[in-house]
């Protein structure tokens, strides 16, 4: 290996090596989708979804668009990273007090650990969309903290260590609902309460595949170039949105500082569970799991809106291509 990830050995996640004949940096599981259309009752899709590795096998929080066509958390296990059990009801947060939070609608988590605290950032309803940040330390007890940003924004992404001793959170101030523009801005908190120093990161459009909007994706990934950080980019086309992923490096100790961006996507929607369901076109990542040992990383990505898949590559592969398509 010729670059490193910075962080602990996994060596049961899910992995499958490039199959030959393929180019691209990011490859597809061969049993893809892990998650179809209506895995459990009360979910119609699941899709755009976090998994993280916990005691030995893999626990998520997974977005699932219900029957009345409301989306909600709910919580997902799994031996081995593919076949998922779901709980059937949705996740109940309480606040600080420890009243339950009606939660109207909940969407795309991430699912980060900082100093042994787990935290879901996820969209959430505060008269408008917004980050909602909640946390467990058992996954049976879920808190959710005040609301971090004003509406509207999404796709909060929480660093999964302080930064100069501070919380750093990426997200995408925008517009209402299906917003057509937005970048990525960072964003610093001592306590999780108060954010502030926002920082401007990187602006959508920059190249036409990414021309409308971008959103950090799975947690940051720690490496010994800097931050490496999967996101997703959006271009509208005649026939609406497509959504592709990307990834650029910023700095260990500034993570507004982009030190290497690629300008090609590194996977785009072209299998029929990705350009076609409930909205075509749409390769959304969530989240990764990594294994510091042999540098490989799988990724979680929601599908067309409607299924969940497993992606693969490793981390020379991902930094080689980023520095070879630079921009
Ligand atoms: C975005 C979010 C995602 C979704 C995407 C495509 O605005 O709502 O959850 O995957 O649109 O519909």
């Amino acid at each position: 290996m010729k670059h490193q990830i910075y962080g602990n050995e996994l060596k049961n996640m899910p992995y499958e090596d490039r199959p030959e004949g393929c180019s691209s940096p990011i490859w597809r599981f061969s049993q893809n989708p892990i998650i179809n259309r209506n895995p459990f009752p009360k979910a119609s899709r699941v899709f755009n979804s976090a998994v993280m590795s916990y005691q030995g096998a893999f626990i998520g929080v997974f977005r699932a668009d219900t029957t009345t066509g409301v989306p909600y958390l709910f919580l997902g296990r799994s031996q081995d990273g593919i076949n998922f059990t779901f709980d059937e009801e949705p996740i109940q947060f309480h606040d600080k007090d420890g009243k339950p939070v009606k939660i109207e609608y909940a969407y795309d988590p991430r699912l980060v650990e900082v100093e042994g605290t787990y935290y879901i950032i996820f969209c959430n309803s505060c008269h408008g969309p917004t980050v909602g940040l909640g946390r467990t330390k058992d996954f049976k007890d879920f808190e959710l903290i005040d609301t971090p940003f004003l509406p509207f924004n999404r796709n909060g992404v929480l660093f999964p260590r302080k930064i100069n001793g501070e919380y750093a959170m990426f997200s995408r101030p925008s517009d209402s609902g299906h917003t057509m523009f937005g970048d990525i801005f960072l964003s610093y908190s001592k306590d999780l309460e108060y954010w502030g120093h926002h920082k401007h990161v990187m602006e959508r459009g920059y190249e036409w595949w990414c021309g409308t909007k971008i959103g950090a994706g799975p947690a940051p990934i720690e490496c010994d170039l800097g931050w490496l950080v999967f996101f997703h980019g959006a271009n509208l086309t005649c026939s609406g949105l497509v959504y592709s992923i990307g990834a650029f490096i910023v700095d260990r100790d500034d993570p507004s500082k982009i030190l290497h961006r690629c300008s090609s996507f590194l996977l785009a929607p072209e299998m029929p569970y990705e350009t076609t369901g409930y909205v075509p076109n749409v390769l959304f990542p969530v989240s990764t799991l990594t294994d510091a040992k042999t540098g490989r990383i799988a990724i979680y990505a929601g599908g067309a809106d409607t299924i969940t898949e497993l992606l693969f590559t490793d981390i020379d592969t991902v930094i080689e291509y980023i520095l070879k398509n630079e921009r």
